[in-house]
């Protein structure tokens, strides 16, 4: 499957970069192709100048609202963002378009996040007019939610959030949803290390766009996962989880007669790939609330059975209700290595997000009445000016 890849203020901006990475890799390491263009949109100068693999032209990283903001951001006011994203949209359409390979995308990907200004408010306005004009393409976004401490410190934050993921959500087909605080974990040290939780956040894409777009056979599982497979899976907010088994913590003793410990360990690594997967989902959720599932199974051929991708199959089935519609695929690839990327999507409920929806209506309450506090206060000291002459 291929994507066009836009990314939207700073956290956007790097993902998108990431995935730029990606795609340079899926083309060295095994000639496919499967990000057919990649842009960061910002109002932030310096943040496009940060990135790496984007191509360094303004045409791919795309500078709006210059007029507005001096090129400095917007400072958390996603409404500023969004009104930017508006006046500017012209200037990304035509960016893209002008990409060679732009046609041949089987879908748009837009990725920000949801707690800061110009990211969180360009996103659905995009989504939106990408939406309009390329209709006959699936539209997904992909939304980093933030740091508990930065929920608790700025409610901004929450607001923003809040906002992007109602807007957002009735313009895209999918959002991925990806929580920053899922990849703290204990190592706190990784809270400093933005471009290290990108690259994990970005890691599940690789196998799953690569599988459907092999063209030599033995890289060609026995059930293909294509882009068909995923844009019928995906729908609604979506997690995405992928976990591996290096083999050789597996190795047996070598004796090829004793099949069934052959079998059971074979199992027991493909068991092991699915349990980090979902452990290691991009946000905490149930998996009885997807309506729809896929897994990829990713490993070298000799190490892969129907069976085991049966099995696993069964493990899903376990966790998820009895009617999720589930599909799978086999990618005869890794060396060394069996992993597996689950997808879980149309969540029927996301906790995180109606969290955000909770405390943002209080939110706005108080807002509204700090500001009428404020006006008050200010309409006592022009009162007491009254009297006072002016030299305007
Ligand atoms: N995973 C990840 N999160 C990031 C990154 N950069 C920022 N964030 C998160 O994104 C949120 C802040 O949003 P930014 O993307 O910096 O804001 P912006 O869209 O550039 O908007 P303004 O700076 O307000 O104009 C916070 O929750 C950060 O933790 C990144 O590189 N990776
Ligand atoms: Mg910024």
């Amino acid at each position: 499957m291929k994507f066009v890849v836009i990314g939207f203020g700073q956290c956007g901006g790097r993902i998108a970069d990431e995935f730029a990475r990606l795609g340079k890799r899926a083309k060295s390491q095994r000639g496919i192709e499967i990000i057919t263009g990649a842009f960061a949109v910002n109002t932030d100068t310096a943040d496009l100048s940060g990135l790496s693999c984007i191509k360094p032209d303004y045409q791919h990283r795309i500078l709006i609202g210059g007029r507005k903001t001096g090129g400095h951001g917007v400072g958390k006011i996603n409404e500023m963002g969004a009104e930017i994203a508006r006046e500017d949209s012209d200037k990304i359409i035509d960016a893209m378009r002008t990409t060679r390979r732009f046609f041949e995308s089987d879908a748009f990907l837009l990725v920000a996040s949801s707690a800061g200004g110009t990211g969180s408010g360009t996103i659905p306005i995009l989504t939106q007019l990408i939406k309009e004009r390329y209709g006959d393409k699936p539209i997904y976004n992909l939304i980093v939610l933030p740091f508990e401490h930065e929920e608790a410190t700025e409610e901004r934050t929450v607001y923003n959030s809040a906002v992007c993921l109602k807007s957002a959500y009735s313009v895209a087909d999918a959002i991925f949803l990806i929580d920053n605080q899922r990849y703290v974990k204990k190592d706190s040290s990784v809270r400093n290390n933005m471009s290290h939780i990108n690259t994990l956040m970005v890691e599940p894409f690789y196998n799953l766009l690569c599988a459907g777009e092999e063209k030599k056979r033995k890289h060609i599982g026995a059930k293909t996962l294509d882009a068909g497979d995923i844009i019928q899976t995906l729908v609604g907010w979506t997690a995405i989880g992928y976990g591996k088994s290096p083999l050789s913590i597996f190795r047996l003793p070598l004796d090829r007669n004793r099949n069934f410990r052959k079998k059971s360990a074979e199992t027991n690594k493909g068991t092991y790939a699915m349990n980090e997967a979902i452990s290691q989902l991009s946000l905490n959720c149930n998996p009885r609330d997807a309506a729809r599932a896929l897994y990829l199974l990713a490993a070298p051929a000799r190490e892969m059975s129907m069976e085991l991708v049966k099995e696993l199959g069964d493990c899903l089935r376990d966790i998820t209700s009895q009617d999720t519609i589930i599909r799978s695929g086999d990618y005869p690839r890794e060396k060394g290595l069996l992993d597996v990327t689950i997808v879980l999507s149309e969540l029927k409920d996301v906790g995180k997000v109606r969290e955000y929806y909770g405390k943002s209506t209080e939110l706005i309450g108080d807002m509204k009445k700090r500001r009428e506090d404020i006006e008050d206060k200010l309409q006592g000291i022009e009162k007491a000016a009254k009297d006072i002459p002016s030299l305007l």
